[in-house]
């Protein structure tokens, strides 16, 4: 059974840095895996160009396979599944609520337990998101299977413990991992991952 694993998080908040470095891991770890993106460009591959050639999918980052999802997630997911990716990356729209992205993947009859939702927190703009957006703050925690309280190098430890306490109020049993770019898949993420590779059925 194919696993899916969203990368949720607001405009920038480092998305598409941690997709990398999931891809880089899991093509180390032979892990096949495939990626489903809203914008191309970003990860500085030019899709017009795969398109002129023909391509609806195509490689990178080691033989992680890449589609956008110009043509739609059920369209899009259903392409994937020749390939028999075992986990599939999604990247929401950073204004989108990753409910909306959840709920259509369990309309695709994709189990929720197969759905794991990692939310980045970037902690850099706490002010910012508490003050216009908390709606989308709450909501996108309360979906999150796991917080990841990002750019940490950037902050200090004060901000960080307002961030997990933001966190907190709204998920208490949400498990937090503490993350910033230049270290993303240490053994703590690794240890999430691999749980979440190898869990069973119920
Ligand atoms: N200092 C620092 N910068 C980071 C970190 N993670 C990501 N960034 C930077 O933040 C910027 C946005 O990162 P992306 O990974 O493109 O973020 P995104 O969520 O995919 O952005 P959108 O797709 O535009 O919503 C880039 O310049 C990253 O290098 C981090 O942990 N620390
Ligand atoms: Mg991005």
């Amino acid at each position: 059974m194919t696993k899916v694993l969203l990368v949720s998080g607001f405009l920038g908040s480092g998305k598409t840095t941690l997709i990398k470095s999931l891809a880089e891991y899991f093509s180390a770890n032979n892990v096949k895996s495939a990626l489903i993106i809203n914008e191309i460009g970003e990860i500085g591959i030019d899709n017009k160009y795969m398109k002129r050639l023909g391509y609806n999918l195509w490689e990178l980052f080691g033989g992680c396979i890449c589609c956008t999802l110009a043509s739609g997630l059920v369209d899009t997911m259903e392409q994937l599944k020749e390939y028999e990716p075992e986990v599939v990356m999604i990247e929401p729209s950073g204004g989108a609520d990753p409910k909306t992205t959840i709920d259509a993947l369990v309309d695709m009859d994709i189990e929720r337990k197969d759905i794991v939702n990692f939310f980045l927190l970037d902690t850099t703009r706490l002010e910012m998101f508490m003050a216009v957006l908390q709606p989308l703050l709450q909501s996108s925690i309360h979906e999150a299977d796991v917080v990841l309280i990002n750019k940490t190098e950037l902050i200090e430890e004060n901000t960080f413990h307002e961030a997990l306490r933001i966190v907190r109020e709204i998920k208490p049993e949400v498990p937090t991992v503490k993350t910033r770019r230049d270290n993303l898949i240490d053994e703590e993420m690794a240890g999430l991952v691999n749980k979440f590779l190898t869990k069973e059925g119920d």
